[in-house]
């Protein structure tokens, strides 16, 4: 039960003033204090039960004990408390910044070597809990609320789902006066597969790094810690190289359907790779080789194979173009791109492509990406291909990111047993840049229609045949974008089918199930709209009847969500 607020005169000023003239013996408060203390005892003990239950959260947690009888109101003059680290204290500041906008609360953030709640949050670097590398436990009680990890990915993943068991107000970016309770009880939680992402297509359409970061704020928000950035392609080459500069001052100018392009500078990656680190997200950079490089070979012809400039390219064909692989100028190419993007990159992974190079075929193909990955290797980072790199020769740690739509791939599960292990982005369940239905206004339908449910219902662990789970690093939803020219474009196809990804990626398998996820996802449409994120209000998924529209929003974006 809720206990009555405990009286404490020094931190009540009127009852510490004395009433004419006679000072008051410090323990006995005036009739006026008394009666305010009684006030807000009753109102808590009257008070509704949180209106969020411990249960509703995306993705699913592992284990969750509600208790009723301990919910908790967060009180204007809560204090974030965290260990005395400078990652939990990152993540504590995050916290802050998260609730501040909408409860217009100070929320300070301190230190301590125990943190304690008191009434308020602390969270708790513990690394003798036995939680794993992303594992959390989350306690909420009438004391306030303790979150314990061992590392501060996992405080930042109790973090999230703290933040999702507050009303959608939560999401307001101004204040709105609101009852911030939570829901009493105990979530302990750690992901199922390590690799959990998404990918963002940059260079057939640009996008600003303000659009970037929204995208990571999305990829957060569901405990999702990858992004791979597609950043070259037959339209535009999108990332600053100093050894070969024309890549972006010739090769970036383009994109599908003749709009100005544009490309990251080396601050820009910057930029996005530390805002992405803040939120426990690892980039992917993938410079796609040896085919979708027209935007390459327009900048430097003595790439190509016939070493003449092709026209540059704004249509959505694929398969055309490649770098020649006969050429030791090309290896000298690849080794200056791939050593600046490593120099830039402070995760393990760079993403080499290898998808579609129709005319790049046999033993020259194979020997192009053996070649190609013993350079990624020598640059101390570890390779992640598309699943056509699978006949080349393995080596250690190779990823193979499948994105085929049928589960029997022999080839693959060849390379498995070779020790490739898998990133799963099934085009028929992962692929967001498939249209929903067939008026879904974007997007593609070669890989089929992919509503919610579709992108929900399969098991990473079980897709493909002759791939055992162990050999599963994770799932990842790619957004190509032929069709995709705004914010507005990619958020409508990420959300709602992101979740869906996230909590295959994240959940264990025993909590899957699609009546009890279409619930707890409806209950994010509210937050989608009072945040002003477009989403797709998909049929098959119980909206709120009245989400919260918050009333700061700016008019002109009013009409961010679809019907
Ligand atoms: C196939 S999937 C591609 C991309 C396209 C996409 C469109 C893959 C590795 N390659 O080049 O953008 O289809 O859905």
């Amino acid at each position: 039960m809720s206990t009555i607020p405990s009286f404490d005169p020094a931190a009540d000023p009127a009852a510490a003033t004395p009433t004419a003239g006679v000072p008051l013996p410090a323990r006995e408060p005036d009739a006026a204090t008394l009666a305010r203390a009684a006030e807000r005892a009753a109102a808590e003990l009257l008070a509704p039960p949180a209106p969020q239950r411990l249960t509703d959260v995306v993705p699913a947690p592992q284990q969750v004990q509600p208790d009723p009888t301990e919910d908790w109101v967060l009180p204007a003059e809560a204090v974030i408390v965290a260990s005395a680290d400078p990652a939990a204290l990152a993540v504590a500041a995050h916290l802050a910044e998260l609730l501040r906008p909408a409860t217009g609360y100070p929320l300070p953030v301190t230190d301590a070597t125990a943190p304690d709640p008191a009434d308020g949050i602390a969270l708790v670097l513990d690394e003798t809990a036995d939680l794993g590398a992303e594992g959390y436990r989350l306690d909420i009680n009438t004391n306030g609320v303790r979150v314990t990890a061992g590392t501060a990915t996992g405080l930042f993943y109790g973090v999230q789902t703290l933040r999702q068991l507050l009303p959608p107000a939560i999401e307001s970016p101004a204040p709105v006066t609101a009852r911030w309770a939570l829901p009493g009880g105990t979530i302990t939680d750690a992901p199922r597969f390590p690799y959990r992402g998404a990918m963002l297509d940059v260079a057939r359409h640009f996008f600003a790094v303000e659009d970037v970061l929204k995208v990571i704020e999305h990829l957060a928000r569901y405990k999702l810690n990858h992004l791979h950035l597609h950043l070259t392609d037959d339209q535009g080459w999108r990332i600053a190289i100093d050894s070969w500069p024309k890549l972006t001052g010739v090769g970036a100018t383009t994109e599908v359907g003749g709009g100005p392009g544009g490309h990251y500078t080396k601050a820009d990656y910057r930029r996005i790779v530390s805002y992405a680190a803040a939120r426990h997200i690892t980039v992917v950079p993938e410079i796609d080789l040896p085919g979708h490089t027209n935007s390459a070979l327009v900048a430097y012809p003595e790439l190509a194979p016939d070493k003449i400039a092709p026209p540059p390219y704004t249509g959505t064909e694929v398969g055309f173009s490649y770098v020649d692989p006969a050429d030791e100028r090309t290896y000298d190419f690849i080794a200056d791109v791939l050593g600046e993007v490593a120099a830039l990159t402070p995760g393990p992974w760079l993403h080499i492509g290898g998808d579609e190079a129709f005319k790049v075929k046999g033993e020259v193909y194979t020997g192009f990406v053996e070649r190609t990955q013993r350079i990624v290797a020598g640059l101390g980072k570890t390779v992640v291909g598309w699943h056509q790199l699978a006949p080349a020769g393995h080596l250690d740690g190779r990823v193979l990111q499948w994105w085929g739509t049928n589960g029997e791939d022999p080839t693959t599960a060849d390379a498995v047993r070779r020790g490739a292990r898998l990133i799963l982005s099934p085009g028929n369940h992962a692929y967001l840049d498939m249209k929903y239905a067939p008026d879904t206004p974007i997007g593609h339908d070669w890989a089929g229609l992919i509503d919610v449910r579709k992108a929900y219902d399969w098991d990473p662990g079980t897709h493909l045949t002759d791939v055992p789970t162990e050999a599963v690093l994770g799932v990842e939803a790619p957004l190509w974008t032929e069709s995709v020219t705004s914010l507005a474009d990619i958020e409508l196809l990420l959300l709602p089918r992101l979740p869906a990804i996230a909590e295959l990626g994240w959940s264990p398998r025993h909590t899957h199930g699609w009546s009890g996820f279409r619930d707890r996802l409806a209950a994010h449409g509210p937050r989608w709209a009072t945040a002003g994120t477009t989403f797709h209000r998909a049929p098959e998924i119980p909206w709120p009847a009245t989400p919260t529209i918050p009333e700061q929003r700016d008019p002109d974006q009013a009409d961010t969500t679809t019907s």
